[in-house]
């Protein structure tokens, strides 16, 4: 998709500094904006991850969020989550020349050689008039990375490729790139109508697939063999007892 193509899919407000990109996009729409807006800011002071957790945003990286009104019906806004990890993965696996160490960790943080590069923050509400408002909020590690996670970190400038050391990838390269990908992945997807066909690419980056996991969970941690992703995009974990569906958690290869 060309740069007029992305322009007509999407309205673009670009901040210096934002609390969170995604609290803008909620603000903005509560005040009537009719979504498709992206949300760019260069750096946030209270940026955010899911479980109310902190999401580091120092300036050097991207933070994004997209606002779309009713997306989908509500059976189906979850897999807006998975709709965003193909387009980021996409995008960015092809920034990093076709990478195969670029991957997606369930449900979708962006990996690189098994450290984190970004993160997705799926979130909607009601809105007063009726419908809901969701927003995608996306972050990825450019310059820097916070040291000391639970699941290590890493940013776009520690790939030691040659190619990708002379001309680092910096924020606006990858907000580009990341839009026009989700401009197409959104017109495949159809409101949730195509997810079949979001589910087939997504597990085409997925990291850990056949391999054993921890699930660390609210109420405690389970190990199993990741199968795969069901039709809802609910994690799919075999051990002795037999299958189980997961529908929330964070996994490790080696829990913390
Ligand atoms: C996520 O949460 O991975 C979702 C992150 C979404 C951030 C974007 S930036 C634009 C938009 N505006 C926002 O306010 N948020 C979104 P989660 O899976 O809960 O991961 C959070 C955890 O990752 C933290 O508890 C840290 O351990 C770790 N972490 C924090 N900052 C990080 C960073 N920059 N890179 C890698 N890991 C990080």
């Amino acid at each position: 998709m060309d740069e007029q193509a992305v322009a007509r899919a999407f309205r673009l407000a670009h901040f210096e500094k934002l609390g969170s990109t995604n609290d803008e996009a909620l603000a903005r729409a509560r005040a009537g904006d009719p979504g498709r807006l992206w949300i760019v800011a260069d750096e946030q002071s209270g940026g955010r991850g899911r479980l109310g957790r902190t999401w580091s945003s120092p300036a050097g990286n991207l933070y994004a969020s997209l606002l779309l009104l009713d997306p989908a019906p509500p059976l189906h806004l979850s897999e807006l989550g998975f709709v965003a990890g193909v387009a980021l993965a996409e995008s960015v696996r092809a920034l990093v020349d076709a990478d195969p160490r670029l991957g997606i960790k369930w449900p979708n943080d962006l990996l690189f050689a098994e450290a984190k590069l970004g993160g997705i923050l799926l979130e909607s509400t009601p809105l007063p008039g009726g419908g809901r408002a969701c927003v995608i909020g996306i972050g990825v590690n450019c310059r820097s990375h916070p040291d000391n996670t639970p699941y290590p970190a890493t940013a776009l400038v520690k790939i030691g490729d040659a190619a990708l050391a002379e001309k680092p990838i910096g924020p606006e390269h990858v907000f580009r790139a990341l839009s026009a990908s989700l401009a197409r992945w959104l017109e495949v997807w159809a409101g949730g109508k195509e997810f079949g066909q979001i589910r087939v690419e997504w597990l085409k980056y997925a990291a850990h697939i056949g391999r054993t996991i921890q699930i660390v969970r609210p109420n405690g941690r389970i190990e199993g063999i990741f199968k795969s992703i069901d039709a809802q995009g609910r994690l799919i974990l075999t051990g002795p007892q037999g299958e189980k569906v997961i529908e929330a958690g964070d996994v490790f290869l080696n829990a913390p």
